[in-house]
């Protein structure tokens, strides 16, 4: 298997990192991508978040299967967590996130409200394993109201808020969480979306997972792509054989490399590689 490049020192100090901000924020945004909704999760979330009010968003869902997002919704919904999925990159993202914000806090603002207090702006911080779009939702979420919020306490030093409406602050500093390492097929999902660096793992291996999971799950995608592919052949025999038809030689490198990336970006179509079935059930 691999070797991890999350070290202890990173660990811990990322979970430092988290632990120290937490207690200014009225909730916890942990981000996820909506095709490995339980492999891109931090395995000791639960421990680091505590019992912060969670809102659960799988991005990315312009690039997962809306019948297992579905599916992981309800999944989640039903251990009473909640969950919004959105599409970073689209700016109706912002009414999406304000809106799942109030109403997640919603008891607690009516709370605060009977005591006289008047929640004005809810403040959360964005946390998630690294590729899961924090970067992109953050600024997304605060356009070009950067770190306006000067000398209000709250933060640690160096950090500032930003604002994304008179609603919603997010923390600066996103909380960046290790993946999951200890499974070998979580470490394939994640090297298949781009989640972890491709030097990590065996390119082939990625590919004949990816293979087994589209010949099993999405076979029709496969023919659609690559009209020549023999579906009912093992995986090994198929690369050998799509990299003869496509022209590539003995070049297995170049067909890993283009089906990884197909995958990745979409051109294989719209998937999911974790199943509330499956991957649910031992969670
Ligand atoms: N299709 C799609 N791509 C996204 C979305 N959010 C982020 N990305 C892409 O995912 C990659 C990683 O995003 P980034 O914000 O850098 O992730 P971070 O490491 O968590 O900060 C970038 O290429 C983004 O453009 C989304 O909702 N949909
Ligand atoms: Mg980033």
């Amino acid at each position: 298997m691999a070797t991890i490049q999350w070290f202890p020192g990173h660990m811990s100090k990322a979970r430092r990192q988290v632990q120290e901000n937490i207690k200014f924020v009225d909730f916890v945004t942990i981000l996820v991508d909506a095709r490995l909704p339980l492999s891109s999760q931090n395995p000791m979330l639960t421990k680091i978040v505590g019992d912060k009010p969670k809102l659960l968003i799988l991005n990315k869902a312009d690039l997962a299967d809306p019948i297992l997002t579905k599916e992981w919704q309800n999944f989640y919904g039903a251990q009473g967590i909640r969950t919004l999925c959105i599409n970073s990159k689209e700016q109706s993202t912002v009414k999406k996130v304000t809106e799942a914000a109030k109403s997640l806090m919603k008891d607690k603002i009516a709370r605060q409200k009977e005591r006289g207090i008047q929640i004005e702006t809810l403040r959360t911080m964005i946390i998630g394993i690294p590729n899961a779009g924090k970067s992109t939702l953050m600024n997304r979420l605060a356009g070009k109201k950067i770190a306006v919020v000067g000398n209000k306490p709250g933060v640690t030093k160096g950090q500032q808020w930003l604002k994304s409406n008179k609603d919603l602050e997010i923390l600066d500093t996103p909380g960046i969480l290790w993946p999951k390492f200890e499974d070998e097929e979580v470490a394939l999902k994640l090297a298949l979306t781009g989640a972890i660096k491709d030097q990590l793992l065996p390119m082939d291996e990625v590919t004949i997972f990816g293979l087994n999971y589209f010949k099993t799950y999405y076979p029709k995608r496969l023919q659609e792509r690559f009209k020549q592919m023999d579906l009912e052949a093992e995986s090994p025999d198929i690369i050998m054989d799509m990299t003869r038809e496509l022209g590539f030689r003995d070049d297995y490198d170049r067909f890993y490399n283009l089906f990884v990336k197909e995958m990745r970006d979409g051109k294989l179509g719209l998937y999911t590689l974790d199943r509330p079935d499956q991957d649910g059930a031992n969670d």
